[in-house]
């Protein structure tokens, strides 16, 4: 009943919008900006677009898509089919809006750091299902990986590692929350600190590839183990699933292992013919580890492939790689080279025979290299600057093209016998293309990375997205655009704009995520600090550490003034007594940097030193009632002396 309520006002809803539509196509308005904007760069049917991305007030969205936030250190949380923003999760930077890494615990996990670099997210799962418990992300700039619990999307744990230089192929999850990866983007001495000149790159700098175990209970992210791989680029990753479930993929670029001096990274890195591709049977991880063929460095168990075989193996890969995508079947990796116009689809049941058979056509530093025309299936024409692949509920793949810029959509294996060696024979299997504004790097379909992805939405996230919107100066936000794969033809509904930067994202049905409405009191783990009533707040001194219990309500603080000298340790802890929804307290205090917020039931603490004399305000940031603004009280810094 409710939903038939829902749906004949979402047509109604419709219907007025086609109305509109018709009329304003007359006068010309957004037919005239459509045209001067879009050329040639995947127009849609304006009013079919219309109805299909209208979310009518007070309706909500079908998905949650979570793109990453690039170089800001964010988590940005938008609504699909509507696109609209509607959250932003502060991860690796402070974010003042929501008080993070202002606050004592936050400050901590975000350590000496106030920035880091958010490239892919990825969602916990249950049997190969995103069960919207947690959502992992990566930082590409400090080496490390974040957990964000999605009760209250809040991020919840900061993890660093020793001897992973630029964290990138990460944060990919396998199909039960065993693990998730890291792995080094560009290799550094190993172990980690050490020296060692430019000149000896090929020798002394090493990969590490890791597999971080999750507690299955809370999510804790714990450091399992690592294996030390030679010199060269880890770029992209995936987890198996299904018949390669136990395994993980990633793939490498500057397999020439060598960085020489003003020699142009783009040019020695592209000698080869291929890369590779690394398999690793993280399962065969665990047993070295339970057998002791590991040597530990800086508290990491390191293996070494050479010495314990059956963990690690290459397989060539063309050229140049980027993406590696594992078929929602589990059967098909998808490696893309962002300098060849194919992109390869290995046989993952090939590859299990291939290495029983020990069918390996070279080793390189111990590790073997499986046989490449024994394992792959085919090479798809795709087009010019492949990068990373998306998959729907019907055989299909989507494969990002930078150069490009479009999504081509193609069809997974089976093929019809003796095509896969032709290929001219492939091009059939090619099926379409669509254009996307501008240069494409990743692209996301809805459940696009679970073992049953719901084929409706994909969003393409493009690089050079040349405006279509109004001019914000030289710098141009990144798009987003939305892209119905629901029928024959791919059609572009939507663009959306971006703070930078998203690289990958990722969409989850609404109705997966329970979020908690406020931290109850007695249901949500308690803060030892928290207090409920006025009776319990407190000023104490202990020598020059000043401890303050404070409550913040509708809308006072209690205490509301603090008396200490200067010179003094102060910790505030804040407990926001509300238990009713978006009753959020901020506590700031003016010219001690100091702006924390806490949710409903929820308890923040943050210590500071009393060095400047004088008397400050300090404030309820947050509008909290019509009477926020009488919100304050004062800190009274007695001067020295
Ligand atoms: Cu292609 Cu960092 Cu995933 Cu950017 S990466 S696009
Ligand atoms: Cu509390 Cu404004």
């Amino acid at each position: 009943m409710f939903e038939r309520l829902a749906l004949m006002k979402r047509l109604f809803a419709g219907v007025l919008i086609l109305t509109m539509l018709a009329f304003l196509a007359g006068c010309g308005g957004p037919e005239g900006q459509r045209g001067r904007a879009g050329k040639g760069a995947g127009r849609s049917d304006v009013t079919d677009a219309a109805l299909k991305t209208y979310v009518p007030p007070g309706d909500l969205d079908e998905y949650y898509l979570f793109y990453s936030g690039g170089h800001s250190g964010q988590v940005f949380v938008a609504g699909v089919p509507s696109m609209r923003h509607i959250s932003t999760i502060p991860v690796f930077s402070p974010y003042p809006g929501t008080g993070y890494g202002f606050d004592n615990e936050t400050k901590e996990m975000l350590g000496d750091y106030t920035w880091g670099d958010s490239h892919h997210p990825g969602f916990s799962e249950t049997d190969g299902e995103y069960d919207g418990r947690w959502l992992f992300i990566n930082d590409n700039a400090q080496g490390r990986i974040a957990r964000i619990d999605l009760r209250d999307f809040k991020t919840k744990q900061i993890m660093t590692i020793p001897h992973i230089s630029a964290n990138h192929g990460s944060s990919f999850v396998t199909p039960n929350t065993e693990y998730i990866t890291m792995a080094t983007r560009m290799s550094v001495p190993f172990p980690e600190g050490t020296y060692a000149d430019i000149t000896e790159y090929a020798r002394k700098y090493k990969g590490v590839i890791a597999g971080i175990k999750v507690d299955p209970e809370n999510g804790h992210m714990s450091l399992a183990w690592e294996v030390l791989m030679p010199p060269f680029n880890y770029d992209l990753g995936d987890a198996g699933k299904g018949v390669s479930d136990g395994w993980l993929f990633w793939t490498c670029y500057n397999s020439e292992r060598e960085f020489i001096e003003g020699g142009k990274l783009e040019v020695t890195a592209s000698q080869k013919d291929k890369d590779f591709m690394i398999m690793l049977n993280w399962r065969e991880a665990e047993k070295a580890i339970a057998a002791g063929k590991f040597k530990t460095y800086k508290g990491a168990k390191v293996i070494d492939p050479a010495k314990a075989p059956g963990v690690v193996y290459f397989v060539g890969l063309a050229k140049s790689p980027h993406g590696v995508d594992v078929s929602p079947s589990g059967q098909w990796i998808i490696g893309s080279g962002k300098l060849s116009p194919t992109t390869t689809v290995f046989n993952f049941e090939k590859i299990l025979k291939a290495i029983e058979n020990e069918d390996f056509e070279d080793t390189v530093d111990g590790i073997p290299v499986v046989t490449y025309e024994s394992v792959r299936e085919a090479e798809i024409p795709v087009g010019l600057g492949p990068l990373h692949t998306q998959f729907d509920n019907r055989g299909n793949a989507y494969t990002s093209l930078f150069i490009e810029s479009a999504i081509v959509k193609w069809k997974l294996p089976p093929y019809a016998p003796g095509d896969a060696a032709d290929a001219k024979k492939m091009e059939k299997y090619v099926l379409e293309k669509i254009p996307v504004a501008y240069n494409i790097g990743h692209l996301v379909t809805a459940e696009g990375d679970s073992r049953s992805p719901d084929g409706n939405y994909m969003v393409a996230l493009n690089k050079l997205s040349k405006g279509r919107h109004i001019s914000v100066g030289p710098s141009i936000p990144e798009s987003a655009q939305l892209i119905d794969i629901s029928g024959d033809k791919m059609k572009l509904l939507y663009d959306a704009f971006t703070e930078p930067e998203p690289h990958y994202a990722l969409m989850i049905k609404a109705d997966k995520i329970k979020t908690i409405e406020v931290y109850k009191k007695d249901e949500w783990p308690a803060n030892k600090n928290a207090i409920w009533t006025p009776e319990e707040t407190s000023v104490k001194r202990n020598g020059r550490n000043v401890t303050v219990k404070m409550i913040a309500v509708r809308s006072f603080f209690a205490p509301d003034v603090i008396r200490v000298n200067q010179g003094d340790r102060v910790t505030v802890h804040l407990t926001n007594i509300e238990q009713t929804r978006d009753e959020l307290h901020g506590f700031a205090i003016n010219a001690y940097n100091i702006n924390i917020v806490a949710d409903p039931g929820e308890t923040k603490s943050v210590t500071f030193k009393a060095n400047k004399p004088g008397v400050y305000a300090f404030y309820c940031t947050n509008f909290c009632s019509a009477l926020h603004q009488e919100m304050q009280g004062y800190l009274l810094v007695k001067p020295k002396g």
